[in-house]
């Protein structure tokens, strides 16, 4: 009887720990497809590349594992002390102070593009969602 008692406690405290960790962790969540376009507007080009992230992952870690793939997506990026990675070339081609060209960051779900006001290493992009990599002016 005792010893039925102690299981059963035993038990429900690891279901309780169970359902804590996924509350707090989201689930053991597997990585979710994400599209991510170069698009050279000074040029009208563009190339889809098919990625993914990780359950909260940032974007940096879905371009590496997109680097890291046989395919021909290749970017650098700069350590800025304040922000972190700044994306200075995408496939060879790196934007230019004296040009006044970059690399702009958009993220576009449902119809919708937005601005992100982060970086890639510190954007979380969400399942779905299409990152842009554009390459403008400012
Ligand atoms: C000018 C500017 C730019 C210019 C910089 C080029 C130039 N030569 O002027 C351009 C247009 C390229 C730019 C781009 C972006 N920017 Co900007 N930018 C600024 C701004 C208005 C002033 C920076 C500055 O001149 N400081 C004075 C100089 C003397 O200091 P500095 O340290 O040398 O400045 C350098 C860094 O700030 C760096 N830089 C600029 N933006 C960003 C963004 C990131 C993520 C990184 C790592 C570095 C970086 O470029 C500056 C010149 O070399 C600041 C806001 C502010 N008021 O500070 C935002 C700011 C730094 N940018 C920001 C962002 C989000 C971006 C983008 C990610 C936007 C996007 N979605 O595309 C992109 C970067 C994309 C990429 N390729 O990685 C955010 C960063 C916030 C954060 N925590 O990450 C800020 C704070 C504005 C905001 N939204 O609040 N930016």
């Amino acid at each position: 009887m005792t010893a039925t008692m102690t299981v059963t406690a035993l038990l429900t405290t690891a279901q309780l720990l169970l359902v804590s960790v996924t509350l707090s962790h989201g689930a053991f969540s597997q990585d979710s497809p994400i599209d991510l376009i170069v698009l050279n507007s000074l040029e009208n080009t563009n190339m889809t590349y098919s990625t993914t992230i990780a359950y909260r992952g940032i974007l940096l870690g879905a371009m590496r594992r997109l680097q890291d793939a046989p395919n021909c997506f290749k970017f650098t990026t700069r350590e800025d002390d304040n922000y972190g990675p700044f994306l200075v070339s995408v496939n060879g081609l790196a934007g230019n102070e004296n040009d006044r060209t970059y690399w702009q960051l958009l993220a576009e779900s449902n119809g919708t593009t937005i601005i992100p006001n982060v970086g890639v290493g510190c954007y979380i992009p969400k399942p779905g969602e299409r990152i842009i990599l554009k390459f403008t002016k400012y």
